[in-house]
């Protein structure tokens, strides 16, 4: 028992030192830190001339692809594809129904899916760039991870979480970015400077782009939204898509048994702590069966939690295939980001972020309740 809390500790602390230093330590020589802006410039100049001729172009996302992940893949497809590059879009498992209306959608093979993989594994091994979008770490692919490490093409990682993996050899990697959507937006910006955006991007592009950076930013109301975000949605809505549309099809599109799913969380489910400013929420596999919840259809319920007064972080536990999902909002300065990486084997952004367990999940939240205590001045301190 002590000795597990011994090793427990120990990894904390490993995983506490920053990125650069571990980067350092492990290999000197093949990593370049990726700061911003001047290596990003480099980054840029070769791939306008990795993408001067044809190439076989692989594009990926994270497991459960959100909006940003599939509209930010399908967005740098369409523009690849008007290059005259050849493009696949491979996701690791099926998306959500209110994404299946993006633009190019039909395009997508499902790598879980018995009858796309080998094709998957075939566009894999033929491609010269895997271009790996709205992730950076490849256990986010679980096994389509070890077939896009052990292939031979250059990866090229586009991402704006926090401390990426290094196993791509091009990144443009900015944490700044309230979306990957956004990324790319700027990228097809940088590639072919000097002509004006309108031959560039597309009202098809447009919108899936749209889609990442509205829903990555909540409808443009989270910490993350700068004024570049609000300039790169202008050059957007400038080719004229329906932006008013885009947010229907997302946001008033789900089945009602969602929405008594929902009904039924937020009036039996949902707990506040006030003491800690936290609302949390426990979903268990049979609860999931009992509604006839899909992967996808807990997405954003957290979000509910932050709507309570005073609260300013939420956690939703959720337990799928014998491990506990967890994911976490905050407002403000307090960082889930932190205690998700601390105590969930987790990461991602401040006000953002997920983890896991492989404990049950009554241990899980017993563990996330009794670690609050030392959270409680920072939760206590948010504006
Ligand atoms: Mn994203």
């Amino acid at each position: 028992m002590k000795r597990g809390c011994e090793n427990k500790r120990l990894v904390i602390k490993i995983e506490q030192i920053p990125t650069v230093l571990l980067i350092l330590w492990l290999d000197p020589t093949r990593h370049e830190v990726h700061f911003k802006q001047k290596s990003v410039n480099q980054t840029v100049n070769e791939l306008i001339s990795f993408f001067s001729v044809r190439q076989n172009v692989v594009i990926t996302m994270h497991r459960d692809p959100d909006a940003d992940a599939l509209g930010s893949s399908l967005g740098w497809a369409s523009y690849l594809i008007r290059k005259g590059h050849a493009v696949t879009v491979i996701s690791p498992n099926d998306y959500a129904a209110n994404l299946a209306w993006l633009p190019g959608i039909e395009q997508v093979l499902i790598y879980e899916k018995g009858s796309d993989q080998l094709l998957c594994k075939q566009k894999i091994d033929e491609a010269s760039v895997i271009c790996c979008l709205d992730f950076s770490a490849l256990s986010r692919l679980k096994e389509l991870g070890k077939v896009v490490q052990e292939a031979k093409a250059d990866k090229l990682m586009i991402d704006h979480h926090l401390e990426p993996e290094h196993f791509a050899k091009w990144m443009i990697w900015d944490t700044y970015a309230a979306a990957t959507a956004q990324l790319i937006y700027t990228l097809i910006k940088e590639m072919e400077p000097g002509v004006p955006l309108t031959e560039l991007i597309d009202q098809p592009i447009a919108e899936c782009l749209y889609a990442g950076i509205m829903t990555d930013t909540g409808s443009f109301r989270h910490a993350n939204v700068t004024p570049e975000v609000h300039l790169a949605v202008a050059d957007l809505m400038r080719t004229g898509f329906d932006a008013s549309r885009v947010h229907r099809l997302i946001y008033d599109n789900a089945p009602l048994s969602r929405l008594q799913f929902l009904g039924y969380v937020l009036s039996q489910k949902l707990t506040v702590i006030p003491e800690f400013r936290t609302a949390y929420m426990v979903l268990t596999e049979a609860e999931l069966i009992r509604f006839n919840s899909v992967p996808g259809e807990t997405e954003g319920i957290v979000n509910y939690g932050l709507q309570v007064e005073n609260v300013v972080m939420s956690a939703l536990f959720i337990e799928r295939r014998g491990e506990v999902k967890i994911s976490f909002r905050s407002v403000g300065s307090f960082s889930v980001r932190d205690l998700a990486s601390a105590h969930f084997s987790g990461g991602g952004h401040k006000n953002a972020s997920g983890g896991r367990s492989d404990q049950t999940i009554k241990e899980t939240v017993d563990q996330f309740l009794s670690v609050l205590p030392s959270y409680q001045a920072s939760l206590l301190s948010v504006d």
